[in-house]
């Protein structure tokens, strides 16, 4: 697949991310997505039920705005439309009128996507990564995928899922995680 502009192809996938000199967060068993905001219900869904529910594969280039891709990535999970269709729509109740989703990580990190972009028919809540479990450096045990993003959409360690009806500011709350995503939001 052709680049977008400036990006690098690089022969492997690296661990990144705004937080990278700190190890992976812990993750508590089970794992669960928090689903929260402009619900009518607040309710904590198991990971594990992602293997239960209609199941997509991905072959897609990963990129980070600070100029690396990495090409041609097979991932394994569901469908974020499938997930919200047939977990958040009927189990948690969404408010009138939502527009935006809030992922978090377990680390704290924040991104936020249009909910027509969460919609795209690639964008996956990604469990697998070359054919095994997504590992702990990649997002371990679930994490978003965004691959027509740059890969900053991309929230790993995924641990709760944020309805809104209008664009929040996805501020980080730790000042040094703000400063980072402030050097390198302004990539074109
Ligand atoms: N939870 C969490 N998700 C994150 C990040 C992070 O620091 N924490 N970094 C983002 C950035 S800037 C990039 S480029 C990708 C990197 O994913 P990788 O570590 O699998 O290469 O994760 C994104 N998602
Ligand atoms: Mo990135």
């Amino acid at each position: 697949m052709s680049l977008p502009p400036g990006q690098r192809a690089i022969g492997y996938f690296p661990r990144f991310g705004i937080s990278f000199w700190e190890p992976p967060p812990l993750i508590a068993k089970p794992a669960l997505i928090r689903l929260a905001g402009a619900v009518t219900h607040h309710l904590e869904v198991p990971v594990s039920r992602l293997a239960e529910l209609k199941r997509r594969d991905i072959l897609a280039d990963f990129h980070c705005v600070t100029g690396w891709t990495a090409q041609g990535l097979h991932w394994g999970g569901v469908s974020f439309r499938t997930f919200y269709e047939s977990v958040i729509a009927s189990e948690a109740g969404p408010e009138p009128g939502v527009s935006h989703v809030l992922f978090q990580g377990a680390d704290g990190y924040r991104a936020t996507l249009a909910l027509d972009d969460a919609f795209d028919d690639d964008v996956l809540l990604a469990d697998q990564l070359g054919g095994t479990a997504l590992d702990s450096d990649h997002g371990a045990p679930v994490r978003l995928l965004s691959p027509k993003q740059y890969g900053y959409k991309s929230t790993k360690h995924l641990s709760c899922i944020e309805l809104h009806t209008r664009e929040p500011a996805d501020g980080h709350r730790k000042a040094v995680l703000r400063f980072l995503v402030w050097l390198v939001k302004p990539h074109p």
